[in-house]
C-alpha cells in the first residue's frame, strides 16, 4: 500500500470491526493500518541510568510533571508530522516505539538521541532552562533517529553538519506544523525559550540568520556561518557539525520562503525524499546533498518552480548543486 493509502485508525470500534472480518474469513485489509504513536516517558530522577523509571505510557492522562507532559506531547507532534505529511509510521517507518527520559543528570545542559531513545536535561537555570520546553528541540532529537534509520549520515564533518541540519529542519517543521504556520510567519529558530533570562540571545540557532542567535559573555557569540565563504574548519564538535549546519539550514529556509506556504509540504517533502531515497552516501558532502535535493525536486515536481527554487537556494549559500 502506498503512503497516501495508509490510514490512522484511532478508535476501538474500527479495530473490532477488523477483527470480526478476520474471524469470518474476509481478506485482510489491503491498507497498512497505522495505530498511532507508542510513547513512553521515563524519569532519570537526576541520575544517569537509562531509561530510568517509567512515568507515562501511551494513552495515560497527563500527570503533575510538566516536563514529562511536554516530552510526551513533543513525541506525539513529531510522530504526527511524519505520518500526516509523509505517510511515515514513526522514525523507522515500522511503528518504532518512542522512548524519552527526562530529568537526566544534575543541571544537565543538553539533550540527545543515544541511538535508541531521547534524553533531556533540565539545564542549570543559569544558561539553559529545561530542554523539553522547545518542541523543535524535542523533534530535533527524534529526527536524529529518523536520519539513523534512513540516510544514516556519518556524524562528522560535512555529513555530520548535514545530519545536524536535517534534525534542525524537521525540528523546525514540527514546530511550524504544530502552530500551523506558513514559512513567512515561522521564526526559524531552534530552541527559542531555552536560554535562561540572563543570557543575551534568543535561541540556540537561527536557520534564517545563522550566527545571530546569541552573543553573550558566557556563551560567546553564535559561531554559525550563513554561507560557504564563512565555512568553519575545526576539529572541535566532530568537525563543526553544530557550526556548519548553519549553511544547509539557511538553504532550506531560503527554499521554503521562496516557495511560500507551509514549509513541510514542498520544501520538507524534497528534503524527506532525499533522506529516504537511498541514493545519498553516508559521507555526503554539502554538494552531494544539494545535488540530491535538485534531483529530488525534479523527480517529484518536474523542472518547474520547485526545481528552480532549490537551485537558487543552494547558490545563495555558495554550495554548488
Ligand atoms: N543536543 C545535541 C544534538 O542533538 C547533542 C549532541 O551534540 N549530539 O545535536
Ligand atoms: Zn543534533
Amino acid at each position: 500500500a502506498g503512503a497516501a493509502r495508509r490510514t490512522l485508525v484511532a478508535d476501538a470500534a474500527q479495530r473490532t470491526a477488523r477483527r470480526l472480518t478476520t474471524v469470518v474469513g474476509a481478506p485482510p485489509p489491503s491498507e497498512e493500518v497505522v495505530e498511532g504513536p507508542q510513547r513512553t516517558v521515563h524519569d532519570a530522577e537526576h541520575g544517569t541510568v537509562l531509561p530510568g523509571t517509567k512515568v507515562r505510557s501511551e494513552g495515560d492522562e497527563p500527570g503533575r510533571d510538566a516536563t514529562v507532559n511536554r516530552a510526551y506531547a513533543g513525541l506525539g507532534a513529531t510522530f504526527e508530522l511524519l505520518l500526516k505529511a509523509y505517510g511515515r509510521n514513526s522514525v523507522d517507518g515500522e511503528g518504532l516505539p518512542l522512548l524519552a527520559t527526562v530529568h537526566y543528570d544534575e543541571n544537565y545542559g543538553n539533550a540527545f538521541w543515544n541511538g535508541e531513545q531521547m534524553v533531556f536535561g533540565d539545564g542549570d537555570g543559569e544558561i539553559f532552562l529545561d530542554f523539553t520546553v522547545p518542541v523543535d528541540v524535542i523533534a530535533h532529537e527524534l529526527a536524529h533517529g529518523l536520519t539513523q534509520y534512513t540516510a544514516n549520515l556519518t556524524y562528522f564533518g560535512q555529513a555530520g553538519a548535514l545530519n545536524e541540519s536535517v534534525s534542525d529542519v524537521f525540528g523546525s517543521l514540527v514546530k511550524q506544523y504544530t502552530l500551523d504556520q506558513t514559512a513567512d510567519r515561522a521564526d526559524w529558530l531552534i530552541g527559542a525559550g531555552l536560554l535562561a533570562p540572563r543570557v543575551t540571545g534568543v535561541a540556540l540557532r537561527s536557520m534564517k540568520e545563522p550566527g545571530s542567535a546569541y552573543d553573550d559573555d558566557v556563551l560567546g557569540k553564535d559561531p554559525q556561518p550563513a554561507t560557504m565563504d564563512d565555512y568553519v574548519r575545526t576539529g572541535q564538535d566532530n568537525g563543526g557539525v553544530h557550526i556548519n549546519s548553519g549553511i544547509p539550514n539557511r538553504a532550506f529556509h531560503l527554499l521554503a520562503t521562496q516557495l511560500g506556504g507551509r514549509a513541510w509540504e514542498r520544501a520538507g517533502q524534497i528534503w524527506y525524499d532525499v533522506l529516504t531515497g537511498g541514493a545519498l552516501p553516508v559521507d555526503a558532502s554539502f554538494a552531494d546533498f544539494a545535488g540530491a535535493t535538485v534531483a529530488a525536486a525534479a523527480a517529484r515536481y518536474g523542472e518547474g518552480e520547485e526545481h528552480e527554487a532549490v537551485l537558487k537556494a543552494w547558490s545563495q549559500v555558495g554550495v554548488p548543486a
